[in-house]
């Protein structure tokens, strides 16, 4: 049948390859473990497969990818549906953004040898998306910055434009200010477009800070961020989710959410020492089954008493409205901006210093932050806050509740919550968090964590870690040591291992039988052997969880 459907790929020439790419795959999945709004990512299937060969940031001569020659710069930068695959490990340090602006892409960064690859901007942004991008999935890579203070540069990521996102097993640190961002920016901007599905699972995010060398201001964040020209265009980056993550040693926004919506669910945050969780103006946001743990930036006494004028810190700091914005940012519950509610928040099932066995309404783990000046709000347009009699917290403002009791609408492949206890167990005891696994020839994930992620995970255990900005610097500046390993055989270059191949049937002489998918399971050849999985039989992958700690 697969067959059949192949030869009508080369019939139907009138079709468009995303067309017929639709017309080949049913929806699975990005991957099987994949969840949350961005997971009905198609990537690179059925696409080609770029063989990263080198760790230079570029080559001269090789702007595109040869059978031989393909730099990381080059295969982000081939149109087409493209499947990206390393025969190196080591550190790709990039000396300019890599902008990801075309579709249908995976880079598969489970497929390199040894310890894997980290991608290093030692100034400046990693990766970027803009423009019509869309369909990317991005595993088991490390994203790093390095050089302490001020010279960090900022973002690892930015997702500036795009749907259909998926990081997955991805370890992101050592950048100033804001690690990772989903950022829409003003339409001045001729690749600025609206941002929506986007999935980030089991990453680590950790050791970022501002640059400004101010305690307290070591900030790390999602962002759906304001643009300050007068539209609300953070109104369009919605449906974000932020599953299953462990973000660590750093003071405060893990993370920030300015979206339309989003969800954190069963993520681990470690080592803050403020307002942890945070939304802002609108933003509908639901906050479930997370573990707070304090570590050495703060006490959980700290964590519940610091206060600037009437801003009191908890888990998650809810913002009715952000001082310094122009009026039609600040305005909640009100019509002025599009009609639409204001913002709500739902919480259940978390666990931290204000709730540590879990027992309490979730409600107490939230604080205001809140204006009532009307030379903050614009005169006349902050009508009424009704306050919860206990605690301070606004409950209706202009009329419209801020608590909401059900969860946000859900996608097709929505996160299932968990408890916070499991969710910290799978995360921290058992470490499927960040680029911890590889493929190895015969199909199996086996270890590739490196030694920062594991001192991270190490920290979260044992509430070791930094206690202050300058321990965040000294760690910003480690080694990255690096474990070369071996690459696989692949002698047709079909991303398919020699060894799996000839045990699963399929023909190490023959690159045709990559993107078939031989049981029918919505996963061609080559993506079952990158998710450990078999490519007959409809068997479930062998995912990764349960890998500790090992460098190999
Ligand atoms: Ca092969
Ligand atoms: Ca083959
Ligand atoms: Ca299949």
């Amino acid at each position: 049948m697969n067959r059949l459907f192949f030869a009508l790929f080369f019939i139907l020439s009138g079709f468009g390859i995303s067309d017929v790419h639709a017309l080949l795959f049913a929806q699975v999945p990005a991957f099987p473990d994949a969840k949350g709004h961005g997971t009905a990512a198609r990537g690179g299937r059925g696409g080609r497969v770029l063989y990263v060969n080198t760790l230079a940031d570029s080559v001269p001569g090789a702007e595109s990818c040869t059978a031989t020659r393909c730099t990381l710069r080059a295969a982000v930068e081939t149109p087409g549906p493209r499947i990206i695959l390393f025969k190196v490990a080591g550190v790709i340090d990039v000396t300019s953004r890599l902008d990801v602006s075309q579709p249908y892409m995976t880079i598969a960064g489970q497929s390199a040898p040894g310890s894997g690859i980290t991608v290093r901007a030692k100034s400046g942004m990693a990766f970027f998306f803009k423009g019509d991008v869309h369909d990317v999935v991005i595993r088991f890579l490390r994203i790093r910055g390095n050089g302490g203070q001020n010279s960090g540069g900022n973002l690892a990521v930015t997702v500036g434009s795009g749907y259909n996102i998926v990081f997955d097993h991805c370890s992101f640190s050592w950048k100033n200010d804001t690690i990772t961002s989903i950022y829409r920016y003003p339409d001045s901007y001729s690749w600025a477009r609206d941002i929506r599905d986007i999935t980030f699972q089991r990453c680590m995010i950790y050791e970022g800070e501002t640059g400004s060398g101010v305690k307290g201001e070591t900030g790390l964040s999602f962002n759906g961020i304001v643009d300050k020209n007068g539209i609300p265009q953070w109104y369009e980056v919605e449906r974000i989710s932020l599953h299953h993550n462990l973000w660590a040693n750093m003071s405060h926004r893990l993370p920030m959410v300015h979206a339309k919506n989003a969800e954190i669910i069963n993520n681990v945050m470690y080592n803050f020492n403020q307002d942890v969780v945070s939304n802002k103006t609108k933003t509908a946001l639901d906050v479930i089954g997370n573990f707070f743990k304090t570590g050495p930036l703060a006490s959980d006494s700290v964590i519940l008493g610091r206060k600037w004028g009437r801003e009191i810190s908890h888990e998650f700091r809810t913002n009715i409205s952000q001082a310094g914005l122009p009026d039609a940012y600040q305005v909640i519950g009100l019509s002025t901006v599009d009609g639409t509610r204001g913002p709500s928040l739902y919480v259940a099932g978390n666990i931290g210093p204000s709730n540590p066995d879990g027992r309490l309404d979730n409600w107490v783990m939230t604080s205001p932050y809140k204006h009532d000046d009307t030379s903050v709000f614009g005169a006349g347009l902050l009508q009424s806050v009704e306050y919860d009699s206990v605690g301070g917290m606004p409950r209706r403002v202009n009329g419209v509740d801020l608590r909401r009791f059900t969860r946000l609408p859900q996608g097709p492949f929505p996160v299932a919550p968990e408890s916070a206890s499991a969710a910290y167990n799978s995360i921290v005891v058992s470490g499927d968090v960040g680029a911890s696994a590889r493929i190895d020839e015969a199909g199996r994930w086996v270890n590739a964590r490196d030694e920062h992620d594991q001192r991270v995970l190490s920290d979260t255990v044992n509430r070791t870690g930094p206690g202050s900005i300058e321990g965040i610097h000294s760690r910003q500046t480690a080694t990255i040591t690096v474990v070369a390993g071996t690459p696989w055989v692949d002698a047709d270059s079909d991303g398919m291992a020699d060894i799996w191949e000839v045990a699963n049937g399929l023909s190490p002489g023959n690159p045709s039988d990559g993107n078939i998918d031989s049981d029918g399971d919505g996963y061609t050849n080559v993506e079952e052997f990158l998710n450990g999985s078999q490519p007959t039989g409809l068997s479930a992958p062998t995912a990764p969880q349960g890998l500790r700690v090992v460098i190999p």
